[in-house]
């Protein structure tokens, strides 16, 4: 297999940790390249639609998130053969990214306009998708979204409660997916714990 290239931004989180993180937990070598956001400007309107990640495969420059943790994933083993377990994670994975959209939507607003936006999406929609992704949870048997094993869509879901319980997205209590959806942070919880996890952050955290 030719030499796979992950591009994002350079901090241990959003769009492109999933794949990093799978890639690293299924020993599929990659190089990951982390772009600083003072350089971004000059990389920008190099990638397909002005955005990161990307995946670079065969001479290929390749989009869309969500696309690249399917590939991935599956070269990792961890994505599901079956159709419809298939379907179950892709579901889960869209649903964050849903969730990653409307927040991202916020981010430029005016100090005001972003309060307002983002205590409504706080009080309704980001609710709303937790309690259903707790329910997919509870429905594919407790543990892991799919499969009844680690897929990608397990990896999505652990950078979305990381972020969400980060702190880090005023007017966002950092306390609302441990009261909605209490689930999903012992789901966070044995993924963080997990060796290969653990072991992967207390590099990044040394380096
Ligand atoms: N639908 C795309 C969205 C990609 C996206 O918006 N990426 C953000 C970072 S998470 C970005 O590159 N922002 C920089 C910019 O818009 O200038 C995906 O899922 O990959």
């Amino acid at each position: 297999m030719s030499k796979l290239t992950l591009r994002y931004f350079d901090f241990d989180g959003g769009r492109g940790e999933p794949a990093r993180l799978a890639l690293h937990i299924g020993k599929v070598p990659f190089e990951d390249v982390r772009i600083g956001m003072k350089d971004w400007p000059q990389h920008r309107d190099q990638t397909p639609f002005q955005a990161l990640p990307t995946l670079e495969v065969e001479g290929r420059v390749i989009a869309q998130s969500n696309s690249i943790n399917r590939y991935v994933g599956k070269l990792a083993g961890l994505y599901p053969q079956d159709n419809l377990q298939a379907l179950l994670c892709d579901e889960v994975m869209d649903a964050a990214e849903d969730v990653g959209t409307r927040i991202g939507g916020t981010i430029d607003l005016p100090a005001d306009a972003k309060k307002k936006a983002r205590e409504e999406l706080a009080a309704g929609r980001i609710p709303r998708y937790l309690e259903q992704l707790q329910l997919r949870l509870q429905a594919a048997g407790g543990e892991y979204f799919a499969d009844r094993r680690l897929t990608v869509a397990d990896l999505k879901i652990f950078q979305l409660v990381r972020w969400l319980r980060s702190g880090a997205l005023d007017h966002i209590p950092k306390d609302l997916v441990d009261r909605v959806a209490p689930l999903l942070v012992q789901h966070f919880e044995r993924l963080a714990n997990r060796p290969e996890i653990a072991q992967y952050y207390a590099r990044r955290k040394a380096a």
